[in-house]
């Protein structure tokens, strides 16, 4: 038996086992490529080999080549797996468990045959980190279940479950996966003598759709140009599918591996590697991770079954856990649970889930009547009217009833979660959970610290939403947290700007371009100007000092509250979303720019783009000087899964580094002069400016 350190090798019953064991995910890291190479070149002359077996250890197949690697220079390979698996004598069966994804579904597909457990995904999902399947995945894929298909899986980067992989033709068989090993060495023992050997590069059949439909590369290309814009590698994949079709297999492999290297060190690659990671570590929290065990949460309950209310125990159901839903009267819950069933309903009716899920999902959601049924569940978040009066009611009562243990969250976007924990004699169990809108949709989850929150509480938390797929990011007890107070900013200079003279459709263009998918005054006439129009009387009731939007005010008294009265920021036809520039909104401009004495003036489209994203960066740095966030990734992270920031730009503060602390800063000071306070430079912003070093690099005081 040959041992290396991540790949072992084995024979047993006359098949050669490849076994490779590089914790956590068996990335392909340094010495994992070398090692299979030289099983499989030994097992070639060894006689009591007949077939061999390609399979990992722990909980992965193997998820892909080691993303930190790129970007980085790499000793040249001696010979790559692909080739050794390929060009080996005896057939070679991948068995399949957890992940094979990127290089791991390459190197399966280099093997003649591949099985695997049915809770299994496949999938080439290197698109996502910004290159393409460099191991022969855009040329092996195609052959195997046709050009169209393969595109579509490329360009997605989607996970591929096991048994629509079997019904694409990715694998050849399910086993059941109780002893995968054992199974593995069955179906080689079964084939090794059949010759002969299927070599995926020799497949043409598929190859032919692409002649009976010579359009379909072009469709893709238009099919994604509005989402994949501003980016290359969506395109390079397609480019490289297209060459598969058209090129002899080691040609099309050349074309792979030059359309490769056109994306593996550009901004886009570097900018989505960050993200990959900035996503990992936004989970750690500094004295949490290591010392404090989370409990076991097996239940939950959700209070309010509003919107948000709704869509939070969807999240719990969509994940597979029961979840108990309660409001003040069975009707207000019957209500809520029609509009849950009714959104289920569109996704069945869109295809993108089964009816059958959909009522596993609905059986999951139980609605109750009183507190006491509630009272024994491990997590309780409450989900009601965001005013503190009616929060502390809640918690008073659940305080009275939920059972010793239970984890009590508060899902609000701007409440002081001090204050309402104060009302419970556990303030050690209580903890902020702000989700955003719609709530099973969105990933990002701000778990908020109240000045008594447990350890405990805060690691049960964040895991609670991981758990039901979100990305739990900690945020302090501050005004707004950390998400929102970073984009307030944003949202007052836009408003602020159209006062001095831009107009909300050059905005909208501006961000757009920029990447976003949709402007922010598009998006204000989807959501509705009386929200924060009723935010911002109540806030100029409260603080004299409150310099209020006075135009989108007067839309709002005029009757154009959005995309439902027909008018906002835009005019709507009939029956249509799509915003046509109104005149009448320009009249409107004008005459309260002139109220109020403003003089208007042309912007530039970098004046726009600068104005409301160095405003937030200034804030990030002053949310971070504060300890309210922990890293200016996490920032980033909740832009990107909370705001619909390009994630191709890394995040707000990665982008920050493109333009560089200094000139930001110094712009941030000029503005300071011009526009007085809220423009006051962060103090963490000016030192990281003297001192050339890297926003994205950004960390609270408590980060040591
Ligand atoms: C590729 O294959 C290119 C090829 O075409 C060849 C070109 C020549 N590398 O996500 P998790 C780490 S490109 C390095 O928390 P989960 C991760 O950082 C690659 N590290 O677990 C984390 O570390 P830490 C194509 C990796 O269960 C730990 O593993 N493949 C890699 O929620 C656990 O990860 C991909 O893009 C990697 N490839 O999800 C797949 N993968 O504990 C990327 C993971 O220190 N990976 N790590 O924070 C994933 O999508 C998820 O990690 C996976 C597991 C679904 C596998």
């Amino acid at each position: 038996m040959t041992e290396a350190a991540v790949v072992r090798f084995d024979v047993e019953d006359g098949v050669g086992v490849v076994t490779i064991d590089y914790p956590p995910v068996n990335a392909l890291g340094p010495g994992v490529v070398e090692g299979i190479v030289e099983a499989i070149d030994a097992a070639q002359s060894n006689p009591a080999v007949k077939a061999l077996v390609l399979i990992g250890a722990g909980r992965s197949f193997i998820a892909g080549a080691d993303i930190r690697r790129f970007g980085k220079p790499r000793p040249p390979m001696a010979r790559r797996t692909y080739d050794a698996l390929d060009g080996s004598s005896k057939p070679i069966v991948a068995a399949i468990h957890g992940f094979a994804l990127g290089g791991g579904l390459e190197n399966a597909m280099a093997c003649h045959y591949r099985i695997a457990v049915p809770s299994a995904k496949v999938g080439l999902p290197e698109v996502l980190i910004g290159i393409l399947p460099g191991g022969g995945g855009t040329q092996r894929l195609p052959r195997l279940i046709g050009p169209k298909a393969a595109m579509e899986m490329i360009v997605s980067g989607r996970h591929v479950p096991a048994p629509e992989a079997l019904k694409l033709g990715i694998v050849d068989a399910l086993v059941d996966g109780k002893d995968l090993r054992k199974e593995a060495i069955a179906f080689a023992k079964s084939i090794a003598d059949k010759r002969p050997l299927r070599r995926v590069r020799d497949l043409t059949d598929r190859l032919a759709e692409a002649k009976a439909d010579p359009g379909m590369f072009e469709a893709m290309r238009k099919s994604i140009a509005r989402k994949a814009r501003n980016q290359k590698a969506p395109f390079n994949c397609i480019a490289a599918v297209e060459a598969a079709c058209s090129q002899p297999f080691d040609e099309g492999i050349a074309t792979e591996r030059s359309l490769f290297n056109e994306l593996e060190n550009a901004d886009e690659a570097k900018a989505l590697r960050y993200a990959f990671f900035a996503e990992r570590e936004v989970a750690r929290i500094p004295g949490l991770s290591k010392d404090v065990t989370p409990p076991v949460l097996k239940t939950a309950a959700v209070l309010g079954a509003g919107t948000m209310g709704g869509g939070i125990a969807m999240s719990f159901a969509d994940a597979g856990f029961p979840v108990k839903l309660l409001d003040a009267s069975a009707e207000i819950v019957e209500r809520g649970l029609a509009r849950i069933r009714d959104n289920y309903a569109t996704s069945v009716k869109r295809g993108s889930l089964a009816q059958a899920e959909m009522d596993r999902r609905m059986a999951r959601i139980e609605p109750v009547a009183t507190y006491e049924d509630i009272a024994e569940v491990d997590v309780v978040i409450e989900a009601v009217f965001e005013r503190m009066d009616v929060k502390k009611e809640v918690f008073a009562k659940l305080d009275a009833v939920m059972k010793p243990g239970a984890l009590m969250l508060t899902n609000t976007s701007a409440l002081d979660i001090d204050e309402i924990a104060a009302v419970t004699k556990r303030p050690e169990a209580v903890v902020g959970a702000h989700f955003f809108v719609p709530a099973n949709v969105m990933r990002l989850l701000e778990v908020v610290e109240g000045a008594k929150t447990a350890p405990a509480t805060m690691a049960a938390a964040m895991k609670l939403g991981r758990d039901i797929g979100k990305i739990s990011a900690w945020a302090g007890n501050t005004d707004g947290f950390a998400a929102n107070r970073s984009r307030i900013t944003f949202t007052q200079e836009q408003g602020w700007m159209v006062e001095e003279g831009a107009l909300p459709e050059q905005i909208d263009k501006v961000m757009v371009d920029f990447g976003y998918p949709v402007g922010p005054f598009a998006v204000n006439d989807m959501s509705g100007l009386d929200v924060s129009y009723q935010t911002r009387k109540r806030r100029a009731a409260a603080d004299p000092t409150y310099r209020g939007l006075p135009i989108p005010d007067r839309l709002v008294e005029m009757g154009r509250k959005g995309q439902k009265t027909g008018a906002g920021w835009y005019r709507y036809d009939k029956g249509d979303r799509t915003p046509h520039v109104d005149p009448e909104t320009h009249r409107i401009i004008k005459e309260v720019a002139a109220e109020r004495g403003i003089q208007q003036r042309a912007f530039t489209e970098q004046e726009i783009l600068h104005r409301l994203l160095f405003s937030s960066v200034n804030e990030v740095c002053k949310i971070i000087e504060e300890g309210k966030a922990l890293r200016a990734s996490d920032i980033d992270t909740m832009w990107l899964n909370g705001f619909g920031f390009p994630r191709y730009r890394g995040g707000l503060m990665f982008w920050a580094d493109s333009i560089g602390a200094r000139e930001i800063y110094n712009q941030v000071a000029a503005w300071h002069q011009r526009y007085g306070g809220r423009w006051q430079p962060s103090a963490l912003l000016r030192q990281i400016a003297e001192t050339g070093g890297q926003l994205r690099d950004a960390k609270a005081p408590q980060m040591g």
